[in-house]
């Protein structure tokens, strides 16, 4: 597909598209950052392969499409984080495993706990009040193998579900928190205690509406630990289908990254999660903003 100023070409049955013909070296024109979330509401996954953003360019496209999350928000131990990370400026943070110094992260070191919990299917920011709408990702070093980036289209997903699906799910709300997914990866405080969310816990729609694309998308991330209203076990098997039928393979779409590779995703309508890799020989490196949901 042509639009006036880009060529997009779709990269999977249902969604997420490689797009050429964006020059990022300087702020893009209303025009083109327009056509970027038509591609962003149409694809949910834009890719542009190989175009080597430093960290200030991301950014500056990054603040045309909306108020940049700051990684401290909220969060005294994100803050904390940050004083080891290379990039010190907030509006970004680090997919790492490298560590000042350039060397591997320690066994211990809690950016490891993170980057495990980016394996499971997600989608950014929900356990915070404000969601985040968009996240972009910087491809800066990358191992040898792996280390791939899955995606998943939750609008064609919810779409195939069954009318007798649709409407047990239709009006329900998601608990969100990260409390979930940290006590999954066996995430403890230092004085050995159990995780304590900063943030409390968020209630979002099972099924939410898209407001550019006007689709229903299934909103199952693996923040969402319970159901309102539903027993426990309940609400729990309910969300273990529903995160089945949301990534099943013909609703996938796996980025094998090359270096200088920048890709957004709209957070709404997909799912994402990081694929393994010999994290403890190798090195992995990318640099991420995300875009507030407002
Ligand atoms: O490391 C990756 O491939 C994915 C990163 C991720 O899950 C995130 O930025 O939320």
């Amino acid at each position: 597909m042509e639009t006036e100023t880009l060529e997009i070409r779709q990269v999977a049955p249902t969604f997420a598209a490689e797009v050429h013909g964006l020059d990022t070296s300087r702020a893009l024109p209303p025009r083109d950052v327009e056509a970027l979330v038509g591609a962003l509401d149409r694809y949910g996954v834009v890719i542009l392969p190989k175009v080597f953003l430093t960290p200030e360019q991301q950014i500056a496209i990054s603040e045309q499409l909306g108020e940049l999350e700051n990684s401290d928000e909220g969060s005294p131990s994100f803050k904390k984080l940050r004083e080891n990370m290379k990039y010190v400026d907030s509006r970004v943070s680090e997919i790492s495993n490298i560590a000042q110094g350039d060397t591997l992260l320690e066994e211990t070191d809690i950016r490891r706990l993170f980057t495990f919990a980016n394996q499971l299917w997600h989608s950014d920011s929900t356990f915070r009040p404000i969601r985040a709408r968009y996240t972009t990702l910087s491809a800066v070093r990358l191992p040898g193998q792996g280390g791939d980036t899955e995606f998943a289209d939750v609008a064609s997903a919810y779409e195939a579900l069954s009318d007798e699906d649709k409407t047990e799910i239709d009006g329900l709300l998601g608990v969100h928190s990260p409390t979930v997914v940290m006590e999954f990866m066996g995430a403890t405080r230092p004085d050995g205690g159990g995780f304590v969310s900063e943030y409390g816990t968020q209630l979002r729609p099972i099924v939410d509406v898209h407001p550019g694309s006007g689709r229903k998308f299934l909103s199952v991330a693996s923040h969402c630990s319970h159901i309102d209203g539903l027993p426990l076990p309940e609400g729990r098997s309910l969300l273990t289908y529903l995160r089945e039928q949301a990534t099943l393979p013909q609703f996938r779409y796996r980025h094998r990254w090359s270096l200088g590779d920048f890709v957004i995703w709209d957070n709404r309508s997909t799912l994402h999660r990081a694929c393994r890799f010999k994290e403890r020989t190798q090195g992995r490196q990318l640099v991420r903003t995300c875009i507030k949901d407002l």
